[in-house]
């Protein structure tokens, strides 16, 4: 019996600085309802899906950008948008800037500020959610760089870990759901810890700038894509599972974002992906049973691995100097 979830890739066009969260929101009911006539029972949306990609500029009271964030979820303006889930029957993963007020261990009043992801069914509850914990970039503005990538100065890094939760959706009755955001596909680290939890189907939106912005050295352009690709499908195969990465693309506010989005299947293979670099659909049926070749066989992680040779990956953070050949 094949347990088969249909799931797209919600790709959104560029959001200027300009547009309001109801721009975004209206579009996104646009692709679900575009989903809904393709029986797709799951939509993915980027990260940061309601607003431009702000980290790009730089706002010397950081306060000033909390305007760029969600008080609450679902606010106002994004109600519509679980309105139409419910309506239509059809599951989204949402990333957006989340700020929260709560109390530090004095008792005293603290601001967070996290790049989010949610999971939601379509009865609107939230299944699964995650904390982006790789945050690229700079927390200072960077005078040598043409745009800036400020995550590091207006998002803490994420405190949830990388968390896998089992739920119903669509037509199964489980199906083993991970989620990570962008530049979190970078790292090897994020995948295993989810495949460490057995997970089916990986979600996941990034905003990857087409340009290398940071002055560290020439990186030619069609990198940008090989480099999300290679993530995302090495990922997939070396943890038996799916992965749905959705870009939000094209020039925002004069910056270029690359589009790309993909469906990858366990085996490692791109079986959707995105032309445009605007809104966007993109469509697969996954039968999630396909996880299970990879899993009892080539990463059977019970018989293959091995904990006792890894300790590096845990006890440091930056690469040492090897010792020194000498001839004895
Ligand atoms: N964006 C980019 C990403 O990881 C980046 C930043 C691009 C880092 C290319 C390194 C190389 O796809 C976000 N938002 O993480």
């Amino acid at each position: 019996m094949s347990r088969i979830l249909t799931v797209a890739a919600g790709q959104l066009g560029p959001l200027q600085r300009a547009d309001s969260r109801t721009v975004a929101v209206q579009r996104m009911i646009r692709l679900l309802e575009r989903a809904k006539a393709r029986g797709v029972e799951l939509v993915v949306f980027p990260e940061l899906a309601l607003t431009t990609f702000f980290p790009r500029h730089y706002h010397a009271d950081i306060a000033e950008a909390d305007h760029w964030f969600e008080t609450a979820m679902p606010s106002p303006e994004v109600a519509p948008l679980f309105a139409a889930a419910r309506r239509l029957g059809v599951g989204f993963h949402l990333g957006y800037a989340e700020l929260l007020h709560e109390r530090a261990a004095d008792a005293s009043p603290r601001i967070r500020h996290f790049n989010t992801a949610i999971l939601v069914n379509p009865e609107g509850d939230i299944l699964l959610k995650y904390r982006k914990i790789h945050l690229p970039g700079h927390a200072e503005f960077d005078p040598r760089r043409a745009v800036q990538h400020l995550e590091k100065r207006y998002f803490e890094v994420g405190d949830l870990g990388f968390p896998v939760v089992r739920a119903p959706l669509g037509r199964l009755d489980g199906v083993n759901f991970g989620m990570m955001i962008c530049n979190d596909r970078r790292w090897p680290e994020s995948w295993r810890v989810l495949g460490l939890q057995s997970v089916e189907m990986v979600l996941l939106g990034y905003n990857t700038p087409s340009l290398n912005f940071s002055n560290a050295g020439f990186e030619a352009p069609h990198l940008r894509v090989l480099h999300s690709h290679l993530s995302v499908q090495a990922g997939a195969y070396q943890n038996a599972c799916f992965a749905v990465a959705t870009a939000k693309a094209g020039v925002e506010d004069g910056c270029e974002l690359i589009g790309h989005s993909i469906i990858v299947n366990p085996q490692g293979e791109i079986i959707a992906q995105a032309t445009s670099w605007d809104d966007e659909l993109i469509t697969a049926d996954c039968d999630l049973d396909a996880c299970t070749l990879g899993r009892t066989s080539v990463f059977a992680f019970d018989r293959h691995r091995r904990p006792e040779a890894y300790d590096r990956i845990t006890s440091q953070t930056g690469a040492v100097a090897p010792p020194v050949w000498r001839r004895t």
